[in-house]
């Protein structure tokens, strides 16, 4: 069998090494090298190109270096016959945990208020409050958002998840479908966006949503937290509520266009919170293993285990 690297931005050749040592009796081609695409079984990819698929008649699975599968399953060339996989590991989901921890903890903290008066030299204490009066949303209940409500629940967060299905998770409260959706926003001081990007989830950050949300608890106004996809959120309705305090604040970590444009406003706005698509990362270590692993069970027993679903399209 042979398996090709086609993974866009990040270094293909360092990934090909590590499965050729992970994988010694397997062949590992990357796009770099000469190879006859009839025999590829296997795909491992990112951002995948117009010419991903092209020729390989015998493929077999495609095996995704992202959690998130909307960049694959929009391909215009899939064979939409194959199973899907996607990347599912502690080591990101931890990684997603953090970032959604710290960003939390910024936004309950007032970080925007104590960095406008640090602008002005200003010595001004507001005592803080405690974490139990801030209600926390989370939307998407699955492996990233069932972590950080776990996580958020320990450190005394009133926490809600929000997904299709209810969650039943100690301490956290459960949300599901479209009729809870308000309830759900209604006692919400910091949204977190954790959902798949697809049709029902587009722009689902936009004015509609942020007028909901409850403006109980954080002194500045709520606060979001995108670490999902771009395609959730409407940017300028962002803009527009961060700077009309209809927003408090909001942490991006995922934009409609990557890199975000030199000429978007989202980069003036001293609420905006913006880190370039690093909240969480598939690391080489947990992706070679994960993948060895998918490799040899389904070369044993023809399983896979984290099978996308293309018509729920996650
Ligand atoms: P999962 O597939 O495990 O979970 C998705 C969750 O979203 C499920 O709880 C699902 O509900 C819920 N959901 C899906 N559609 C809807 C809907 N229409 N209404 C309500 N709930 C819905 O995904 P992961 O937790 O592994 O990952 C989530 C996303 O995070 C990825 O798709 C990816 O885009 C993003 N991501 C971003 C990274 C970054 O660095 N910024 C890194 C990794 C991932 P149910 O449980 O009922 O099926
Ligand atoms: C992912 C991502 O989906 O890094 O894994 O965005």
């Amino acid at each position: 069998m042979t398996l090709l690297m086609h993974l866009s931005d990040v270094d293909e050749q360092a990934w090909a090494n590590a499965f050729r040592t992970s994988m010694p009796n397997q062949t590992v081609v990357t796009r770099a090298d000469q190879f006859d695409p009839a025999e590829i079984k296997y795909i491992f990819v990112w951002k995948p190109e117009l010419n991903a698929f092209d020729g390989m008649t015998n493929l077999e699975v495609i095996l995704s270096l992202g959690a998130g599968v909307d960049g694959i399953l929009k391909h215009p060339k899939l064979p939409t016959h194959l199973p899907i996989t996607r990347f599912v590991d502690q080591s990101l989901t931890h990684c997603m945990t953090d970032y959604v921890v710290a960003n939390v903890g910024m936004h309950h903290r007032q970080a925007t208020k104590y960095l406008r008066e640090q602008k002005s030299k200003l010595w001004k204490q507001y005592y803080p409050r405690e974490a139990s009066t801030v209600n926390v949303g989370i939307m998407g209940m699955g492996e990233l958002g069932i972590d950080a409500a776990t996580a958020l629940n320990r450190l005394g967060y009133n926490v809600a998840g929000w997904s299709r299905s209810k969650k039943d998770i100690e301490g956290v409260q459960a949300f599901a479908g479209p009729s809870e959706f308000k309830p759900f926003l209604n006692r919400t001081d910091i949204l977190v966006n954790l959902l798949p990007l697809t049709p029902d989830t587009e722009d689902i950050l936009c004015t509609q949503t942020f007028e909901q949300l409850s403006r109980k608890n954080l002194p500045g106004g709520p606060a979001i937290i995108n670490a999902a996809r771009g395609g959730h959120q409407h940017e300028p309705d962002i803009a527009a509520a961060l700077q009309s305090g209809l927003l408090g604040a909001a942490s991006l970590d995922v934009f409609k266009v990557e890199p975000l444009p030199q000429d978007s406003p989202l980069w003036d706005i001293d609420n905006c919170y913006i880190t370039p698509h690093i909240a969480a990362i598939s690391g080489m270590d947990a992706g070679v293993e994960l993948v060895t692993k998918q490799i040899a069970r389904y070369e044993e027993t023809g399983d896979l285990l984290h099978v996308v679903d293309p018509q729920r399209g996650y």
